[in-house]
């Protein structure tokens, strides 16, 4: 049976809220991120965009491409109000959905009768009259096209990918436009002059395996042709598994802070394996020495159980703590379970 995925992706997420909660920031570049000298930008409004500011940009940068810019450091209570005000209209569409952050998610429209096209043009609007933010939506037959398909007209986009077209428009886009593609292998690819998808698609898997490494490589074989048999994935009611210590002293060695984290990581991970869950969610919490908490999440794409998988997200966390500064208490916990059979079925391709 054909797949009818949809993805929606709200547009400058932070920012738009900042924008409606200060309906004089309309229209001018807002910029919402860490203000302190360190700070990175966490996103920017399209209007500050036209400056060349995006997520991760250093603040200092940012400051300097758009000196008029409004900085603002955010309110997250705000943005889980909004977040949750979305999901809650989304989820009249159908229970089939799968949240994969704070402002996106996949809905399997496949069983139902109503035209997605009108589905996705009543949700826009309903999602606009009710909280004032606007999404993009794509439509496509699997995951990975539907989410390409919503970044394709943004802000506010609509963008169906049919499968039958799939294939050649894939091949005229940049590499770094594929979803799961990281930095570093675009980065190996661009060394050897490969910077468009045809290249990649005429490539042969086993030179693929060369610069991804085999499982992925197999994976991305597939996305580039646009073929992804992922499942849509629901959870269960958030639930998480968390371990943490105090120290007898205040600790800012890195190093010391990463064998803590890595320790207690491996011991969670053993936890949740037994149980056959997989997790998708990383969260770490940490308490300077003048009891100053700070909670830093990331959401993965894939759901997890092994620590190589997630290495690289706790060392992205960890960096996000404060260089120097004492640390009283560490801990780190996991969550966002998804259910056994469905990440078997996406595993195993079934
Ligand atoms: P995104 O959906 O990636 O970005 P966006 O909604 O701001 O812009 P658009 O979708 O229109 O391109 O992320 C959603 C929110 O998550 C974003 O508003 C801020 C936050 N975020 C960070 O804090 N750090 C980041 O590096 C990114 C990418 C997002
Ligand atoms: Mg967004």
């Amino acid at each position: 049976m054909e797949r009818v995925i949809m993805h929606f992706d709200i547009d400058a997420f932070f920012a738009s809220v900042e924008v409606l909660d200060n309906p004089s920031l309309k229209g001018k570049p807002v910029i919402v991120g860490g203000t302190s000298k360190r700070g990175v930008v966490a996103t920017a409004s399209y209007e500050a965009r036209k400056y060349g500011i995006h997520s991760a940009m250093s603040m200092q940068t940012a400051r300097r491409l758009c000196p008029h810019g409004v900085f603002i450091s955010g309110h997250f209570d705000r943005y889980n109000y909004f977040s949750s005000a979305v999901f809650a209209i989304v989820s009249e569409v159908t229970p089939l959905i799968e949240r994969v952050s704070i402002d996106e998610a996949y809905l399997d429209l496949s069983l139902l009768d109503e035209d997605p096209h009108l589905i996705a043009k009543a949700l826009k609007k309903r999602v606009h009259d009710e909280t004032g933010l606007t999404i993009s939506i794509g439509l496509s037959h699997n995951k990975f096209l539907a989410k390409l398909a919503s970044d394709w007209n943004k802000p506010n986009g609509f963008f169906e990918i049919k499968e039958e077209e799939a294939y050649d428009l894939l091949a005229a886009l940049p590499i770094i436009k594929i979803h799961g593609l990281g930095k570093k292998s675009v980065e190996r690819l661009n060394n050897v002059g490969i910077y468009k998808v045809s290249e990649l698609q005429n490539m042969p898997a086993e030179h693929l395996s060369y610069f991804l490494g085999h499982s992925w490589a197999e994976e991305i074989y597939q996305r580039i042709r646009g073929i992804d048999d992922r499942p849509v994935v629901t959870y269960h009611e958030r639930k998480s598994y968390g371990k943490e210590t105090t120290f007898l002293e205040d600790i800012t060695d890195p190093l010391a802070l990463k064998a803590v984290v890595e320790k207690y990581a491996q011991k969670l991970l053993l936890q949740i394996s037994e149980k056959e869950l997989w997790a998708k969610t990383v969260t770490l919490k940490a308490k300077y020495s003048d009891f100053q908490q700070i909670t830093r999440s990331h959401t993965l794409d894939q759901a997890f159980n092994r620590y190589e998988e997630i290495e690289d997200v706790l060392d992205q966390l960890l960096a996000q703590l404060e260089p120097d500064r004492p640390v009283r208490l560490i801990g780190v916990s996991f969550s966002n379970f998804a259910t056994q059979t469905a990440v078997q079925l996406s595993l195993f391709d079934i």
